[in-house]
């Protein structure tokens, strides 16, 4: 089972040539093949870092360039690289690639991939190796397998993971591990190419496989169990949708369908997403910073149906695996993803296949039984949609129940990461993006971020969300290099990165990429002078109070320096002073420099409860 990707964006192989550029190399290279099939797949940019082994794949892309085709965009670090990939394909609906160097700068792509692995994300990864002849002999960097080997260190966290070593064997396994990315389970794939290799002579004139084709999303559903479904739906009392982060594809016709039967909506952090605060029926989100409203919904007495939808069904998209909520007899789980339908033995039913086509026919199959006809929703829906909920009015989510809540409204400097929250999405225009890295800003975001994303249903475009973290894998950093891909993939759309100061000074070098590409990304760095999440932890939890103490900095001067617009924002009256609408049209990236409360305690004692009471403390 595949993904979709946006054909009209695919090339045909006529249209690629590698010699077609005004300044040819004048015999293409292997590396010209592969930029050749990046082309083909409607790639725009390549992000990496050079080196010697990796040069000939950096030329190339400077010829690709020259001609209009995929350009390389140079990180500071390779985890960067791959965490813009990462950005861009989640963004674009894209292959993601990034490229490093032999040794050190493919060990250094190693986070960021396994990140991408974690949440299911479409890489290329390619890395260099010394020459063939040099393998075993002590060469420089060398990481064949005799050296540090880097395809074993691939092993582990890659889709498809194979060191070339004959130029016949470049083009079917570079097409493997194409399509081995976008396959079910999507993920990285990683080749590793030999300087040589990379170097030698283009065995064909143009890529031979026409990936486009053999890249069409297989749409394959089970229909009796479609008929099952249906069925249950018709008995059911009371329904709750539960939206994980594969539901994206189908999210248009589910929420019509849950809004015709009157379903709940609930969304795990990863899902959170895809469906508008707004709409009528949604409850909140369900596990890890998640809302009681959300909990209230599946412990309601009435609800004998709890249908899962794209989810792996991880602990913090089920408050722990906690068995009350949706493990248990009245579960539904629907998925693309066979290892994803393991975690949910006790469902009642579970049903496989291309999402989309799923919920596309239980529609059909709906409305021929007349189960849609018991409300009249299209009418009520377009009722909502034509009242997209303005700036006024959102203070008011329906539905959802929030810890705190006054605390949206407190005036007080410094500034409630709360309060932060809310003016953002008061303030920021409803197509942002937000892109949220791990720490407080992940439980910060996820409880108290509520975008007026105005689509209450129908089609979105790739994956259509407007919210991502990178739980799982959670690794700091990660949101600083991803909206510096996702402003690449979305040009004119406004990008938010929400990060920590920790997270700043791990992985805040890509700032400069984003000033170098000019690119509009408004980074909000929750300046607390701690690792925050660490600090709270240890006081929720009762451990020591260690090793969480960071340096005041002044991000607003540091981002001067690099070359940035950066300005210090410290009550509710300095974010409320900025002009948004400039800050969101201007060519180049903004750093607000936030010092928020460092004492508010952030909804995270779900992550406590299940790490367990700490043994460091004394509580004298
Ligand atoms: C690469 C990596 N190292 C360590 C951790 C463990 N960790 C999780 S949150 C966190 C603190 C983050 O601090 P900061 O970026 O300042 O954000 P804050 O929580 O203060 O908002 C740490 C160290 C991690 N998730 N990823």
């Amino acid at each position: 089972m595949g993904q979709d990707i946006p054909v009209s964006r695919l090339k045909s192989t006529a249209e690629i040539h590698p010699s077609s550029s005004p300044n040819p190399s004048p015999k293409p290279e292997a590396a010209d093949i592969i930029v050749a099939y990046l082309e083909q797949l409607g790639v725009e940019y390549v992000f990496g870092v050079p080196g010697g082994a990796i040069e000939p794949l950096f030329n190339a892309l400077a010829r690709s360039a020259r001609r209009g085709g995929p350009r390389i965009v140079v990180a500071r670090h390779e985890t960067g690289a791959a965490f813009m990939a990462d950005g861009y394909a989640r963004n674009s609906g894209r292959l993601g690639v990034c490229c490093a160097t032999t040794g050190p700068g493919a060990t250094n792509l190693i986070t960021g991939v396994a990140s991408a692995y974690e949440n299911h994300i479409p890489l290329l990864v390619i890395t260099a190796q010394t020459a063939l002849a040099s393998f075993g002999r002590g060469a420089f960097q060398e990481s064949s397998c005799t050296g540090v080997n880097i395809v074993g260190m691939f092993e582990y966290c890659t889709r498809y993971n194979t060191l070339v070593s004959h130029p016949d064997q470049l083009e079917p396994k570079l097409s493997a591990a194409i399509m081995a990315a976008f396959q079910t389970p999507v993920g990285p794939s990683h080749i590793s190419l030999p300087l040589d290799l990379l170097r030698s002579p283009a065995t064909v004139a143009a890529p031979s496989y026409d990936l486009a084709n053999l890249l069409q999303a297989d749409k394959v559903y089970d229909p009796e169990a479609i008929a099952v479904l249906k069925e249950e739906l018709a008995q059911a009392r009371g329904v709750v949708f539960v939206i994980g982060e594969g539901a994206g594809e189908a999210i248009g016709t589910l929420l019509e369908i849950a809004f015709a039967i009157r379903a709940k909506i609930i969304t795990t952090p990863h899902g959170k997403g895809f469906v508008s605060p707004y709409h009528p029926l949604f409850c909140g989100v369900i596990g890890f910073a998640g809302h009681t409203s959300a909990i209230q919904a599946l412990l309601d007495p009435n609800v004998d149906t709890v249908i899962a939808v794209g989810t792996a069904l991880t602990e913090s998209a089920t408050d722990g695996w906690n068995a009350d909520l949706i493990l248990n007899r009245r579960l539904i789980h629907i998925d693309a993803i066979e290892s994803n339908l393991t975690k949910s033995p006790m469902a009642r039913l579970h049903v496989r296949g291309h999402l989309a086509s799923i919920f596309d026919e239980l529609a059909r199959r709906m409305k021929a039984a007349d189960i849609y006809s018991l409300v009249p929703p299209k009418n009520e829906l377009r009722q909502e949609q034509s009242k997209p909920p303005r700036v006024a009015q959102l203070r008011r989510l329906p539905n959802v129940e929030l810890e705190d809540a006054a605390k949206h409204e407190d005036d007080s400097t410094p500034i409630k990461p709360q309060r932060l929250m809310y003016d953002l999405t008061r303030l920021f225009p409803p197509n942002t993006h937000y892109l949220v890295d791990t720490g407080n800003s992940m439980t910060w975001a996820i409880h108290y971020l509520h975008p007026h994303d105005r689509r209450l249903a129908g089609r979105r475009d790739t994956k259509g969300s407007i919210f991502w973290t990178p739980l799982e894998f959670a690794s700091m950093g990660w949101a600083i290099g991803a909206a510096v891909g996702a402003a690449l993939a979305k040009p004119g759309t406004p990008i938010v990165c929400i990060t920590g100061d920790g997270s700043v000074l791990m992985s805040g070098q890509e700032l400069t990429v984003a000033i170098e590409q000019e690119l509009t990304v408004i980074f909000i760095i929750l300046n607390d002078s701690a690792l925050g999440m660490v600090k709270h932890g240890q006081r929720l939890s009762g451990a020591e109070p260690i090793g969480f103490q960071l340096p005041r900095v002044d991000f607003a001067a540091l981002a001067g320096a690099l070359g940035a617009q950066g300005l210090i924002i410290e009550s509710p009256a300095d974010l409320e002073a900025l002009d948004i609408h400039t800050l969101c049209a201007r060519r180049g990236p903004t750093v607000l420099d936030v010092r928020v409360d460092p004492d508010e305690v952030p909804p995270m004692r779900s992550r406590i409860r299940i790490l367990g009471p700490a043994q460091g403390r004394s509580q004298s």
